[in-house]
């Protein structure tokens, strides 16, 4: 029995030597130690030995499976060391490689023009409020004083969604909802998309931006409207621009105009840029016409109020000089990335 166990190990140790992978140790394990293997079945076999050498025997089996079992653990702790050195010489990371470089996407003009507008309105102490996309018919026309025949209307000009609502057309929504509110007084702006039936050229698109401008409290007069809108135009052109006010119609202001800055690029000489003029239209404003404070029950008796309305694409064409609006919505990389 003894030789038997001294043969066993004898080649369970040559089985181990030659494996040279985790694999063939397994079988090594599998076929001396296993349930099937031939220790077992040596063990299995201890019925035909006399009873009083059985503890001898089982022994020495026990020896031998420890003996085995030790010399396949330290195989295998050395296959796996030659292992993982292996994988670490494989995966070698040359630090002195150049890095891969990350492209890491910007602002998009229009959103740098947006946030220019609305911090320089914050400054002032103005709050940036945001309303819906779509409104009603009441919201986005009749609160503001537009008739139900105003071409403004017209399905051509206006995506209607049913019955009810449409795609807002500006943001002044927004500020009939915060008057509606009755907080006063009101210092705020509203930027934000809108939407209008337009064919896309240069300078139209069905879809574009606005911020709008609401200051409601006691006393306010046309000065305060043009010492607001200068300073404006100041902060965001430089602090050599000046401005012109031309009347103009709005149904939601009385009385109403149209702002122009002098041309940023020739100070007010004329040049290419502002068509020979000096002067380049940045916005339109007014004081909020009674009508439209009486509709949200705000007393035109005791308040009054200035509204203002910039086109953001317009502001970001000309501060980027770009000269096709649609440049702005092709969403071409090479030419954002240069803003
Ligand atoms: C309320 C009362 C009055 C907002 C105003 C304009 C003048 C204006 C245009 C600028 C270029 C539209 O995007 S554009 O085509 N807007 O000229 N907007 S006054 O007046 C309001 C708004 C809300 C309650």
């Amino acid at each position: 029995m003894k030789e038997k166990l001294e043969q066993i190990k004898k080649e369970a140790i040559e089985q181990i030597a030659k494996s040279d992978a985790l694999d063939a140790l397994n079988d090594v394990r599998v076929n001396f130690l296993g349930k099937k293997g031939e220790l077992t079945a040596v063990l299995k076999g201890m019925k035909d030995v006399a009873p009083e050498d059985r503890p001898k025997v089982g022994q020495l089996v026990n020896e031998t499976r420890a003996e085995i079992e030790r010399i396949l653990e330290e195989a295998t702790k050395k296959l796996e060391n030659i292992k993982r050195e292996m994988t670490m010489k494989a995966e070698v990371i040359d630090v002195t490689l150049p890095a891969k470089k990350n492209i890491v996407g910007h602002r998009h003009p229009n959103i740098t023009t947006q946030e220019e507008v609305q911090n320089i309105f914050i400054g002032m102490g103005y709050e940036v409020i945001e309303g819906p996309e779509i409104e009603t018919d009441y919201y986005n026309f009749e609160a503001l004083n537009i008739p139900a025949d105003h071409p403004a209307k017209d399905e051509q000009d206006t995506f209607y969604i049913n019955g009810e609502y449409l795609l807002r057309t500006q943001t002044s929504g927004t500020q009939v909802h915060v008057m509606e509110k009755g907080n006063l007084p009101i210092r705020m702006i509203a930027p934000g998309r809108v939407f209008r039936s337009d064919e896309v050229d240069a300078t139209h698109s069905p879809s574009f931006h606005q911020i709008e401008g609401l200051v409601i409290d006691k006393h306010i007069t046309f000065a305060d409207l043009k010492g607001t809108l200068a300073e404006f135009a100041k902060e965001l052109f430089g602090e050599d621009t000046k401005v012109r006010f031309r009347p103009h119609h709005f149904n939601f202001t009385e009385p109403s105009a149209e702002m122009d800055v002098s041309c940023f690029k020739c100070g007010g000489a004329g040049c290419r840029f502002c068509k020979g003029t000096g002067w380049i239209e940045i916005l339109g404003c007014g004081l909020v016409h009674p009508n439209v404070l009486k509709m949200s029950k705000i007393d035109p008796e005791e308040y009054s109020g200035f509204a203002f309305g910039i086109g953001l694409e317009r502001i970001a064409l000309l501060k980027y000089e770009i000269d096709d609006m649609r440049l702005l919505y092709e969403n071409d990389v090479r030419f954002l990335k240069q803003f």
